[in-house]
């Protein structure tokens, strides 16, 4: 067997979560990640059939089943992640549908899976129906998209226009745009299914007054397109209530979509 400190995944998550805290994004024990992995991915690194406990998950996520996710876990710091990866990082494989997941490796002191893993599991399953290579959903609280989510409407076809056009690459980043969750008791299957309901049509979806959510096929993937709608939310709010002189107009965001190959979202661009 192979030290599942040398995985890809398992570095690559210690980084993130090392990077995402750097930037402010997840102070104390905000934010949480999981990432998607198979049973090839996992199995050289120890044995898949050890479990260490049976925890139950509250739902159903029948699309899931079978599937392994390195995950962290409840009330654990992003900070700590780098120091202590197998007390704060957990490694679960989901069974009976979705019902229960089995522990295979870390929350060593006792602990779970984050309080939000009904929105990850549920936004797991649902981007996947989109496009089967997704294999990440992050969330944090990134400072100036949600500084944004009190001074802007919450509107979502505003609300991505404004992003789109704070900064040129935004459009090619997230041609799909940005989705939006009005405030909701956070933690619970409710805005767990919102959450995934507005992950069919957009990787990006904002929790208002909290955080977002971020999917992607890597864990590069979706840390890009967070920091890319948080620079334009900075942006934003840099501008916000001084009179506006330019703006990258509907006719330039076309030309954007030629040069880059991307569709904006069906009705946002005039
Ligand atoms: O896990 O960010 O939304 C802490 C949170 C809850
Ligand atoms: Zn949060």
């Amino acid at each position: 067997m192979k030290d599942i400190m040398t995985a890809p995944f398992m570095v690559e998550m210690i980084r993130t979560c090392t990077n995402m805290y750097a930037h402010g994004w997840d102070e104390r024990n905000g934010g949480n990640i999981s990432l998607m992995l198979e049973e090839e991915d996992v199995k050289e690194y120890g044995d898949t059939s050890r479990v260490l406990r049976t925890i139950p998950t509250g739902f159903e996520a029948p699309a899931l089943d079978g599937k392994y996710f390195l995950v962290t876990g409840t009330g654990k710091y992003f900070k700590n992640v780098q120091y202590a990866p197998d007390v704060n990082l957990g490694l679960v494989k989901i069974i009976d549908g979705g019902k229960n997941a089995q522990l295979l490796w870390g929350f060593s002191d006792g602990g779970k899976f984050t309080s939000e893993f009904p929105a990850h599991m549920m936004s797991h399953a649902v981007r996947i129906s989109v496009n089967p290579a997704n294999r990440v959903v992050m969330h944090c609280h990134p400072t100036n998209l949600l500084a944004m989510t009190y001074v802007h409407t919450l509107d979502e076809k505003a609300f991505t226009r404004t992003l789109w056009q704070m900064c040129t690459e935004c459009i090619v980043v997230f041609p799909d745009g940005v989705n939006v969750l009005p405030w909701m008791l956070c933690g619970t299957n409710e805005i767990g299914e919102a959450t995934a309901e507005k992950m069919k049509t957009a990787r990006l979806v904002v929790w208002a007054q909290h955080g977002l959510y971020g999917a992607g096929v890597d864990l590069d993937e979706a840390f890009g397109l967070i920091e890319t709608a948080e620079k334009a939310a900075e942006i934003y709010m840099k501008i916000a209530g001084l009179p506006l002189v330019n703006t990258i107009t509907d006719e330039q965001m076309h030309l954007l979509e030629g040069r880059f190959g991307v569709k904006a979202r069906e009705g946002y661009l005039s």
